[in-house]
């Protein structure tokens, strides 16, 4: 037996030093009980961009996204993409977006997103863009918007586990 333990005592160790390593990288950002998944954005050179991320409450208490700012942009807003007359649309949504207790809000392609507005330098692929998400509960939340590719629809490392 006494063989046998040493090596998975290693790699026990091994595995805590990952899962310590993993919330402070690029994929999942953590605060409080909410998690912001696959937050990105497209490269452009004009002057307006849209951002997404995925939010997941875990608490019990629900949460909302009231606003966002950014330094790379004149303004962000919250907005909301819907079919109007057989024709895709979008809004803003003053109120924000609500994150259900124990739900998720998800920030994607076709559907909600943050509208950066008035780009002050293109966004180029593999940069990352400086984005301040103000919650009614956790607070103004500091995170940065990956660039992915100008046509992307979604993020690059999507078939990832995060
Ligand atoms: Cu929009």
């Amino acid at each position: 037996m006494t063989c046998f333990r040493t090596p998975i005592l290693g790699l026990a160790t091994i595995a805590i030093a990952i899962a310590i390593a993993v919330p402070a990288g690029a994929h999942d950002f953590k605060v409080g009980s909410l998690t912001l998944q696959h937050r990105w954005t497209r490269a452009t050179a004009g002057k307006v961009g849209a951002g997404y991320t995925i939010i997941v409450n875990a608490g019990k208490t629900p949460d909302k996204l009231l606003s966002a700012s950014s330094p790379a942009v004149d303004k962000v807003e919250i907005h909301t993409m819907s079919m109007d007359g057989g024709v895709m649309k979008m809004r803003p949504l003053p109120d924000g977006i609500a994150i259900p207790a124990g739900g998720t809000a998800k920030l994607a392609p076709g559907g909600y997103h943050l509208m950066l507005l008035g780009l002050k330098a293109p966004l180029v692929e593999g940069k990352l863009v400086p984005l301040t998400l103000n919650f009614a509960k956790a607070g103004p939340v500091k995170v940065q918007l990956k660039v992915e590719a100008a046509g992307a629809t979604e993020p690059a490392h999507a078939g990832h586990a995060n």
